[in-house]
């Protein structure tokens, strides 16, 4: 089997570069989706596809990838992520994995090794969902796991764009429709956004699957009034239900136990004045769990609690759901090959499944599809402090560009 080496500060020296681009004045980046700082991250890595000899390619929710021909046309492999980071982002998360895509690339040509099917790298739009709900956006749209239109009539969550017009003024409006390609296999390397690896010492993770993913926004309208002079038992207090319901959630959590998790992202109220009894409430609550029907069971508990909760306060109550996944399961052949790439290089391996979401989960159903994690420093992620150590970073990049290998073929 052809072996090829990767250039781990080759590597580095790209994610360096990306994490100039929308840095945080304290370390880490800000890269809204359809922001000009993403603007500018996807103006880098197209230079950087047409640097490496790729053909470009740009679909009509913004997705782009690049195109190294093999010596048979058909579907290429494809390896991919975003660029696109919540607004207190690190270096590492989703760049990892375009960037490795790009040292994939980067070391074929330095070695001259022509594959036998083609190779893409693809960085998908807004996969953090930050900004625009839901997230993995783009790379619902491109494997027609989400609906074309319903996403470029995204608002933004806070009200400041919608995202089809956004992604026309950055200029990433392309017209490639979705589902016009379906990869021979797609694979991902992600950094884990966790404390396993780094906690028991292993330098690779072959990931298994995702899991589900439910986020909810709750609106709540109570009567704003005097602090001082409204009896208790005549408040409609907007703050309190809120509060109450985020509560709850952690108590689901609790009363599930692993791996069932909750987070309450967003509490807002107003009109915000230390003397004035809330009239308005909004907060998101993210459940997440491996077993759908564990995730359907704490969403309805969450939704009846949220009513009554309303009701016991004479409140007014809506909700709408930010985004909705059913857990996923990735191609175990495929996980057995990244086993198997680790073990060939003496680097210790786990098999686990992902807490975070992930592009990947939108090919799983569509083409065999896994994921390569490497350790996350202090199991930091969505968090200026994100790090990942070089060494560790070109681990995982050298079993991608292995399994890559296998996948795609080498022509004689
Ligand atoms: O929310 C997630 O798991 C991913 O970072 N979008
Ligand atoms: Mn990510
Ligand atoms: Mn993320």
């Amino acid at each position: 089997m052809t072996s090829v080496s990767i250039n781990p500060s080759r590597l580095s020296g790209r994610i360096r570069t990306m994490g100039q681009i929308g840095a945080l004045p304290g370390g880490g980046v800000c890269r809204l989706a359809m922001t000009d700082e993403d603007k500018l991250g996807r103006d880098q890595f197209v230079a950087w596809l047409r640097e490496l000899g790729m053909s470009v390619h740009i679909d009509v929710i913004g997705n782009i990838w690049g195109i190294r021909a093999g010596a048979e046309d058909g579907a290429p492999v494809m390896m991919g992520s975003h660029i696109d980071s919540v607004a207190t982002g690190g270096l590492y998360d989703g760049v990892a994995g375009v960037m490795a895509g790009l040292e994939v690339v980067a070391a074929l040509n330095d070695a001259g090794v022509t594959t036998n099917k083609p190779i893409a790298v693809a960085a998908f739009t807004n996969e953090e969902g930050a900004r625009f709900a839901p997230d993995m956006m783009g790379s619902g749209v491109h494997q027609g796991a989400l609906d074309l239109g319903e996403m470029l009539a995204t608002v933004a969550t806070s009200g400041d764009g919608v995202l089809g017009e956004e992604m026309k003024r950055i200029g990433y409006a392309g017209d490639i429709p979705p589902r016009s390609m379906v990869p021979a296999a797609y694979l991902e390397l992600h950094v884990e956004q966790g404390p396993v690896l780094e906690h028991e010492g292993i330098r690779i993770g072959a990931v298994t699957g995702v899991q589900g993913i439910s986020w909810t926004e709750f609106t709540i309208e109570g009567q704003s009034n005097h602090a001082g002079t409204t009896p208790m038992a005549l408040r409609h207090d907007a703050g309190l239900v809120a509060a109450q319901i985020a509560a709850e959630a952690r108590q689901i959590a609790t009363d599930f136990g692993p791996p069932q998790v909750s987070t309450v992202g967003v509490l807002e109220v107003s009109p915000g004045l230390v003397n004035v009894v809330p009239l308005h409430a909004r907060l998101t609550v993210d459940l997440r769990n491996t077993s759908e029907e564990r995730l359907v069971e704490a969403e309805t508990r969450l939704a009846k609690f949220a009513d009554e909760a309303a009701q016991q306060e004479r409140c007014s109550i809506t909700s709408r759901k930010l985004a909705r996944f059913a857990p996923v399961e990735f191609d175990k052949s495929i996980v057995a090959r990244v086993e198997n790439a680790a073990r060939a290089r003496q680097m210790n391996v786990r098999r686990m499944p992902s807490g975070a979401g992930h592009d990947a989960q939108m090919f799983a159903p569509n083409c065999p599809t896994a994921m390569v994690f490497v350790p996350s420093a202090g199991g930091l992620s969505h968090n200026i402090n994100e790090h990942t150590e070089e060494a560790d970073l070109a681990a995982g990049t050298q079993i991608l560009l292995d399994v890559t290998l296998e996948l795609a073929g080498v022509k004689k």
